[in-house]
């Protein structure tokens, strides 16, 4: 048992889990049984956001406390983008070392390596243990992306001197079969983009050479962040620890093991979804083999919301019956609309905190300054609200308003209402299938009477609207590149 009285804090951050995909936000035909037992034993959070509709941006907002939309570099990047959090500035991990919590991330990173060009047979530098991670054990980018292999403190593992990894985004390798020239050679097909290397059977974006030996087994990687993530704790039970479990699910390619092969009825994003909630089970059972699960609080949320067909046929949209990924939420992963953002989020601790629900207004972006007040640091971020007694389940009192982003458009939320400037672009990506939220004027939607974003109030109720802008320009400023010529009427 731990003699401490600082508690343990682990974040399991989920990949395009939708609003609707967890049973305790209203899936019916999906079960999730270990997510449902910490929502229903902690706070279930209505309204809580991830910063935008994609990865990277949420990923950096949850480990910095600062907006993505204030990092140019915090979009989509591919494996070999360089680390796009400076390494000088104050992460969440860090203030956890500083108070003096052992900090770990295992699973998905997907922020960037290196300061350019990264040579993947030295040692890898900046990575996650310059930014105040201890330890970690990650993928670098998206399950998706090359290099398709795991990287431990920085040196991928499992690599032969004599078969050296070489990665480009631009050109394939001479000689190098692709997902494009080599459907033959393919277990799972891509729809749009995924064109270049073959990793497993299945086609990646970007081109890969070299690294046979280090290569990851899809099928293998839950059990495999998930052992890390338990070793984790239980080589660090002695003292506070702070660990990111960045699970890969239900991110494309979607790659049960067989044990959950067929076990949702979904296809593979239904079967994902169960294994992640398996994993979820098993970690929790050894914090509580450890004694531990009385002093660690546990957040569970997703980086961005839910999307079927994201570039592979794997059957997600084939399979989907009556099952509503983003419950009654509008748009998807990508969308400017509500289901781009708005996640399950689920604070749990056992013995602290009390079972309840809440609507109070959240986001990940306030994690940095809540925990901080936790564990007794003085340290805060701006954008990041000091939310501790909602998180806690205390207060129902949570923040006032959020900017919304998505792929580097923003929006604004304010007690009910969203607003959701005008914006050039298609209005829905075919490929995917979402609407992005890409409105000829100004949208105004009332949240509580209107979850759906099916009424525009925008013109009948042209107070608000002007209160709303006015409330976001302040925050955001006016340079956020909505359509120049459309003026507010
Ligand atoms: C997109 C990919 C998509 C996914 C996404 C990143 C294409 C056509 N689509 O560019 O498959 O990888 O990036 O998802 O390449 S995220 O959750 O990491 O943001
Ligand atoms: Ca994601």
């Amino acid at each position: 048992k731990q003699e401490k009285t600082l508690p343990n804090i682990v974040i399991i951050y989920a990949d395009d889990l939708g609003y609707g995909d967890v049973g305790a936000y209203g899936a019916k035909n999906l079960p999730t049984p270990n997510m449902d037992k910490l929502a229903n034993g902690g706070v279930r959070f209505t309204i809580g956001y991830a910063t935008s509709a994609t990865c990277s941006p949420s990923r950096f907002a949850l480990l910095t406390g600062v907006y993505p939309w204030r990092n140019k570099r915090a979009k989509i990047l591919p494996g070999t983008a360089p680390l796009i959090i400076d390494v000088n500035q104050e992460t969440l991990p860090k203030m956890l070392k500083q108070q003096g919590y052992a900090t770990g991330i295992v699973g998905k990173w997907h922020l960037g390596l290196g300061t350019g060009k990264v040579n993947w047979n030295e040692h890898i530098s900046p990575g996650p243990n310059e930014v105040g991670f201890d330890y970690s054990y990650i993928m670098a980018a998206t399950q998706d992306r090359v290099p398709t292999v795991y990287i431990e403190n920085g040196d991928v593992l499992g690599l032969e001197a004599d078969d050296p990894i070489e990665i480009n985004y631009a050109e394939n390798f001479e000689g190098e079969p692709t997902g494009k020239d080599n459907p033959e050679m393919l277990k799972m097909k891509w729809h749009h983009g995924h064109t270049s290397s073959i990793v497993n059977g299945i086609p990646r974006i970007g081109f890969m050479k070299g690294g046979e030996k280090a290569k990851w087994v899809d099928e293998n990687m839950a059990d495999t962040f998930l052992v890390r993530a338990q070793q984790y704790v239980k080589s660090h039970k002695e003292e506070p620890f702070f660990l990111y479990y960045a699970l890969q699910q239900p991110h494309v390619p979607r790659t049960p093991h067989e044990r959950f092969v067929g076990t949702s009825g979904m296809g593979p994003r239904g079967d994902v979804i169960v294994e992640a909630d398996w994993c979820i089970g098993k970690f929790i059972k050894t914090l509580e083999a450890e004694g531990l699960l009385e002093n660690t609080l546990i957040i569970l949320t997703s980086d961005n919301g839910p999307v079927l067909n994201d570039g592979y046929y794997d059957d997600a949209v084939e399979k989907i019956g009556d099952h509503k990924v983003a419950g009654a939420l509008r748009g998807g992963k990508y969308s400017l609309f509500e289901a781009g953002t708005r996640v399950p989020f689920i604070t749990y601790w056992k013995g602290t905190i009390e079972p309840t629900t809440s609507d109070a207004l959240v986001s990940q972006v306030d994690f940095y300054s809540s925990l901080a007040n936790l564990v007794g640091s003085d340290s805060r971020e701006n954008d990041s609200e000091d939310l501790l007694e909602v998180f806690m389940g205390k207060s129902q009192e949570g923040r006032s308003q959020l900017i919304l982003e998505a792929t580097t458009r923003t929006a604004f939320r304010q007690g009910d209402w969203a607003m959701i400037p005008p914006y050039n672009g298609p209005k829905v990506n075919k490929q995917v299938n979402i609407e992005l939220g890409n409105l000829d004027d100004y949208g105004l939607y009332n949240l509580k009477e209107d979850i759906g974003q099916q009424q525009n109030l925008a013109a009948e109720n042209s107070e608000k609207l002007k209160e709303m802008i006015a409330a976001f320009e302040a925050i955001r400023g006016t340079d956020y590149g909505k359509t120049e010529q459309l003026e507010l009427k």
